[in-house]
Parts: C-alpha cells; sequence; structure tokens
C-alpha cells in the first residue's frame, strides 16, 4: 500500500447554537479536514485545533503549515502507510498533536477501510454502543442553561457537563441541582481556576458531582494535587495530559482521579491507547472528550471510546446538538438509553458528503510525492 495523495481542506461550519466557555464564546468552528488516497480508497482525518489558540497554543494556521511543510513529506520521502509507522517518524517533531493526529487517523481510516473492517474492530474495541453525555456552554442566565438542559434530558441524554469559570460555577451548580436532582453531573473549567480559589471550588462538593475537569490551567499538576487532597470530588485532567509521561505523572502525583482522553491534544491514536493501557493498569477510568467535532472527528471518537477503559460517559452528542447539516451522512443519533452506536461500516463506518465538505471549504491544497 502506498499512499497516493493527500489533500487538506480548510473549513468553516456554524453551529446551531453558540458555544461559550471560559475561553469565550463562538459561534461557528474552523477545523482542517485530511484527505489520504491509496488504491482506490480514501482514508478521512480531523485536525481539531481552533481559529485561535486558547484551548492549545495550536490553531488551523499552525496545524497547516506543520502539516505541509514536515508531517505530509515524512508520508511521501519514507514512503509510509502504516499509522504506527506514522507515529514514529513524527514523534522527532516537537509539539503539535492536533496537526500529527489529524494526519494519523486519516491512516487508520485508510488501514481499516483497506481490511474491510470497522475501526474499532482493528483498534480492540470491546462494545458496540457508548454511553454519552452532553457539553453545555455558558449561557446568558441561569433559566437559559435550566430550559437547554430539560431540552437535552427530554431527547434522552442522561449526563449533563456544565462550563463553569469564577463568576458562572457555585449558584449554577445549585439551581441545575435543584431542578435535576437526579442527573448525572460534572463541570468543566477549561482551566479558569488558581489555587487561590480552593475554598470555592471546595463548595462544588455539595452537588454530588462526577467529577471536576481541569480547574487549573495546563501545566500545573502540582496545584490539581493540591487541591485533589481536600476536594472529595474526582478532579478529571483534559489539557494537562499530553502523553503517557504527563498522565503517569498526574497519576504518581494524585493530581486527578479520571483522564479525559483526546485524540487530537495527546496526538493521534497511538498516544491515546498508552494512556488508555496506563490508566487501566492502574485502576483509573478514562473518557473521551470532545472538540466540537464534524461528524469525521466525532466518527473516529465512537471508535476510540469502544476501548474497554472508557468507563464514563464520553463528551460526543448527535449530529443535530452541534451542526444543522453534519458532513457525513447518515448523521450520528442518539440511541436508547443515552447511548450512541458505533459505526458498522468499515473504516470510520459513515460516509463523508464530498460535496457538503465543498461548501464549507475555504482553502484547500493537494499533496503527491515529487
Ligand atoms: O474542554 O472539553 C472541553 C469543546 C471545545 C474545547 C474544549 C472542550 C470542549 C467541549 C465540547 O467540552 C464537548 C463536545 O465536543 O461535545
Ligand atoms: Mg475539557
Amino acid at each position: 500500500m502506498k499512499i497516493e495523495r493527500i489533500e487538506l481542506s480548510l473549513l468553516y461550519l456554524p453551529y446551531v447554537h453558540y458555544f461559550e466557555t471560559s475561553f469565550g464564546r463562538e459561534e461557528g468552528r474552523s477545523f482542517i479536514i485530511v484527505r489520504a488516497f491509496s488504491e482506490g480508497l480514501c482514508g478521512y482525518g480531523e485536525v481539531v485545533a481552533s481559529a485561535t489558540p486558547l484551548y492549545s497554543y495550536e490553531t488551523t494556521s499552525t496545524a497547516w503549515l506543520i502539516l505541509s511543510e514536515f508531517l505530509i513529506p515524512i508520508i511521501f520521502k519514507k514512503n509510509i502507510y502504516r499509522p504506527e509507522d506514522f507515529y514514529w517518524e513524527a514523534r522527532r517533531f516537537r509539539g503539535h498533536p492536533m496537526a500529527k493526529a489529524g494526519l494519523e487517523l486519516a491512516l487508520w481510516d485508510l488501514q481499516a477501510k483497506k481490511a474491510g473492517v470497522p475501526l474499532s474492530r482493528i483498534y480492540g474495541g470491546t462494545r458496540d454502543e457508548i454511553a454519552v453525555g452532553v457539553s453545555l456552554g455558558i449561557e446568558d442566565s441561569i433559566p437559559e442553561l435550566l430550559r437547554r438542559i430539560e431540552l437535552f434530558i427530554v431527547e434522552g441524554y442522561k449526563r449533563i457537563k456544565l462550563k463553569i469559570k469564577p463568576g458562572w460555577d457555585i449558584e449554577v451548580a445549585k439551581e441545575v441541582r435543584r431542578q435535576f436532582p437526579d442527573i448525572a453531573l460534572q463541570a468543566d473549567a477549561n482551566g479558569a481556576y488558581s489555587l487561590k480559589d480552593k475554598e470555592a471550588l471546595k463548595m462544588l462538593d455539595q452537588f454530588n458531582m462526577l467529577m471536576l475537569e481541569q480547574p487549573f490551567p495546563p501545566y500545573d499538576l502540582w496545584d490539581h494535587s493540591q487541591l485533589q487532597r481536600e476536594i472529595r470530588t474526582p478532579l478529571c485532567l483534559d489539557e494537562s495530559i499530553i502523553s503517557e509521561d504527563t498522565a503517569r505523572q498526574a497519576l504518581e502525583m494524585k493530581s486527578c482521579r479520571i483522564i479525559n482522553i483526546k485524540v487530537g491534544r495527546v496526538g493521534g491514536m497511538v498516544e491515546s491507547r498508552k494512556i488508555h493501557d496506563h490508566c487501566r493498569r492502574e485502576g483509573i477510568p478514562v473518557w473521551c472528550g470532545g472538540m466540537l467535532e464534524s461528524g469525521i472527528g466525532r466518527a473516529h471518537n465512537l471508535h476510540i471510546a469502544s476501548l474497554p477503559n472508557f468507563k464514563l460517559p464520553s463528551d460526543l452528542s448527535a449530529s443535530k446538538r452541534y451542526y444543522k447539516e453534519d458532513l457525513i451522512e447518515p448523521p450520528i443519533e442518539l440511541g436508547e438509553e443515552g447511548k450512541i452506536p458505533v459505526p458498522t461500516g468499515p473504516g470510520i463506518g459513515v460516509m463523508p458528503r464530498e460535496e457538503r465538505i465543498k461548501r464549507a471549504t475555504i482553502r484547500e491544497e493537494a499533496f503527491t510525492p515529487e
């Protein structure tokens, strides 16, 4: 198998409803779709970097540059098509995990399509449906947020994640708990607090939450361990965990009791698997985080979340929760009991609709061997 061509497309898709986190409010999303072609097949990957360096330092522009100048040339110069080989070659370049993951995922999809089996089979997945939840952004008012939560619960979601920040936290959690006393609930701060806020964060213990995600900035493993010593609610790390080594260090320091795996944040499926296996050995449950992916990235996430240690509900919702018209057919829909079935076709198991991708494309480029 030889990769004959790689294409990058920069897309913009508007959300059905704005998404606000401690970073600010966004009305839509820019991202890159990677296509890898070989022997009449096409593998798809998604680069989850956004237009601005808020969640991470990567942006759509840096990812495009790193892919075109460094990562795609690895494939053609060294005749690489196996995702594991790409992972080892790409490792010598520091950082830029989202750019690496987008290309690695396209190779995984291609490999599974070539074998004629779903990706979850290649990965050794052990379940055919994934327990999921919905991540709700910051709203203009608490009643507005409560109305939205109600709608998602009526649709069948069984787990709710609240985005919090200083000034939108205790009161919000209190009202949500009052109205929905039994719903599985968790909160995500995207690093908006510091150790000075410890006493305020400890007040969240009274709301019986599944976890508190990333209260402090990414490079603060130590401060997380100081909070975890004093708070009953399990801490979950997202931004802080960028490799198997950071996962090991976080667990050794007792900085968290749960880890959220995002394939883009950690640089691909090979690294995701290492983190997954490490946590499994340590008895630490993981779940699959989301980056408001299009159906392409979300289908990838469903296969990844089929691995055995994904034991908590993942941030994976139906297509219509994010986009009016997703890039894939059929759209991803919520099934019974707040779960989403893992697609069963070859590769990612969903069909990207090229005409929809074209309509959303702002920039594109094709790469071939010299
Ligand atoms: O921190 O989990 C996060 C979206 C963009 C950036 C960061 C995060 C999120 C989400 C969205 O919470 C979850 C989803 O894709 O449904
Ligand atoms: Mg998060």
